[in-house]
């Protein structure tokens, strides 16, 4: 007969007062241990993901041929250097696309040939740091057609540059008109 070890004696001793015999208990441990891992994995995949360019709404609608505005949210730096200027392509599907006028940043609009405008703000004083956030306004006429429009952004640091374009291109989703004024 195989001796048993010193840890299955204590085991059995632990479980006696539960039905549960010492396998299934090992395998509930095992379970809970496999839940934790997958939980823990699915956090820290969720979290650089959610720090990129993105557009912020404030609970506003894009309503189609409407106006409105929205926030592209610059949430850090280039690799940790400071943000010193931010350009937002907004396509010609906008009538209109004005920038916020923002402390310590200076905003201009450059109309295109092929009738976009690039919005650009230029830090005036010291640039964005890489640990604080700004959320850059424009006020639009949405797009007349629904859908999903893209508004690439290019991100120019103290340091190199970032260019939140392609799959990281922010973009916004246009609904249906609401028969609003503006
Ligand atoms: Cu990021």
């Amino acid at each position: 007969m195989t001796a048993r070890s010193p840890f299955s004696a204590r085991l059995r001793a632990f479980t006696k007062g539960f039905t549960m015999n010492a396998r299934s208990l090992r395998r509930v441990i095992a379970a809970s241990a496999c839940t934790a891992l997958i939980a823990g994995a699915g956090l820290l995949a969720a979290s650089p993901a959610s720090a990129h360019a993105t557009v912020q709404m404030y609970g506003g609608k894009a309503t189609a041929g409407g106006y409105g505005a929205l926030w592209m949210r610059i949430p850090h730096g280039c690799d940790g250097s400071p943000t010193k200027r931010v350009t937002i392509t907004v396509p010609a599907s906008f009538e209109s696309a004005k920038p916020q006028m923002i402390g310590g940043w200076k905003a201009k609009v450059v109309k295109r040939a092929d009738g976009s405008r690039q919005l650009i703000w230029n830090a005036t004083g010291d640039p964005l740091p890489d640990d604080q956030f700004v959320d850059f306004g424009v006020s639009v006429k949405w797009p007349a057609a629904e859908g999903k429009v893209e508004l690439p952004t290019v991100q120019h640091c103290v340091k190199g540059k970032v260019a939140w374009i392609g799959d990281e291109v922010p973009t916004v989703e246009v609904g249906p008109a609401s028969g609003g004024g503006h």
